[in-house]
Order: structure tokens, then sequence, then C-alpha cells
């Protein structure tokens, strides 16, 4: 048996109250100007920016320490083309059921369809694969725990490292996203989790008016 090791806790930032109040309300008011963009510029991004924020990803908790995830980063441009092909070709199938489905009418007001230039024109194409097991060294399988949940919360990171270094991005899920194995030679223990597409909005930008839900409608203390 593994005999758990400790060290004392050190380093651990702590504040003052009156700060407290001040950096958690700084932040809420920070992440409140984050907005998924569709509308990208070719402007290049510094590699760094993108390692910093993946770095801050993967210090996520996750079950029994797993992480399980694993980060793919696309910037060539030939990649980018076959990634936007076969998302439009699943996209196509998806928005020609429009009438008959509830969902594609529920996505009405973001205006989205499927066409998908912006994975061509963004810099960067994060794709996010989820680990469901790992494979030991005699061949066998060590299973991964609360995989959806740990992903969730490394994607989480990142996209609010990516929305704090001053970039934009987009969560982007592929009506089906099998071909993001193929395209990226993944292993059948890695399964898509999303494509987070990165880099600056361009200048002519627009956003959907749509709103958060009030804070009473998302919280309740007892
Ligand atoms: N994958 C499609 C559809 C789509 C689904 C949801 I849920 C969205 O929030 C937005 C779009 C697409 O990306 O166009």
């Amino acid at each position: 048996m593994v005999k758990p090791r400790f060290s004392l806790l050190s380093d651990y930032p702590q504040y003052p109250q009156e700060l407290m109040k001040q950096r958690s309300y700084e932040f809420y008011k920070a992440m409140e100007k984050r907005r998924s963009v569709r509308n990208f510029s070719d402007r290049p991004v510094d590699r760094t920016i993108i390692e910093n924020c993946l770095r801050a990803a993967a210090t996520a908790p996750s079950g029994a320490n797993m992480q399980p995830w694993y980060f793919v980063i696309v910037s060539d441009p030939a990649v980018k083309r076959k990634i936007r092909e076969a998302s439009e070709k699943v996209e196509q199938a998806f928005y020609s059921q429009n009438g008959t489905r509830k969902w594609v009418k529920e996505l009405k007001p973001l205006g989205t369809g499927p066409e998908k230039p912006f994975l061509e024109t963004a810099p960067y194409l994060i794709v996010v694969f989820s680990r469901y097991y790992s494979l030991l060294p005699d061949g066998g399988k060590r299973k991964h725990y609360y995989v959806i949940e740990s992903v969730g919360i490394a994607t989480g990171i990142l996209i609010t490292a990516i929305h704090h270094s001053g970039l934009a991005c987009l969560t982007y899920t592929p009506a089906r996203m099998g071909f993001l194995n193929r395209i990226l030679s993944r292993p059948k223990n890695e399964r898509p989790f999303l494509i987070l597409v990165v880099g600056y909005p361009s200048a002519d930008a627009v956003v959907p008016d749509i709103t958060k839900k009030p804070f009473n409608e998302v919280a309740v203390f007892i």
C-alpha cells in the first residue's frame, strides 16, 4: 500500500478582509467582460501566452488527481483547414434539421450556422481531450474518475486564463467530434471534449445581445 505523505501548506496566499472583498469584486467585474467571440482576427498570438494559459488549466483539481486531460494546440493552417472542413460537414447535417429540431430553434438568438470560418482565421485551436483511462506499462488500463467534471474544471480555468491574458475565445463543440481523433491521431482512450478557438477579436467583431440570469436565479444562501 502507498503511504500518504504530507508537507506543510505554505505560500498559500492570504489577504486582509477588505482586500479580499476588493479582489473578489474586481475579479467578478473582469470576468463579466468575457464574451464568446465568433469573429477572429488573424493577428498572431505569442505562443508563450497560450502555454501559460495551458499551464494554469493543468493546475485544476481532478478525480484522484488523475489529470484526465490532454490539449492539442493547432496552429498549422493545413490542420486547421481539415478541422474546418470536417466541422462544417457535421454542422450542415445538424442545421439541416432546422424546423424539426427544438435544439436548432433554441440556437436562433446566437445567430450560429454551419459555416465555421473562425476555425481557419483564429491563430490557435486548442482541442481538449478527455482521457478515460491511462495505459500501464504492462498494457493494463488504469481507470480515471470524474472525467467530465475534471476536464470541465480544467477547461473553465483555461477560458478564464485566456480572458485574463487579454485574448478572446470560443467554446466550440462540433455536432459530432469523432473526426478530431482521426485528424489529430489521438488514441482511443481519449475523447474530444471541445475545441477552444483562441485569438484576438476582429476589429468588426459582433456578439449577440444576450444577458446572464440575475444572481437570485442562479444562487441561494441557506
Ligand atoms: N455545434 C453547433 C450548434 C451549437 C450548439 C450549441 I449547445 C451552442 O451553444 C451553439 C451552437 C454550432 O456550433 O454551430
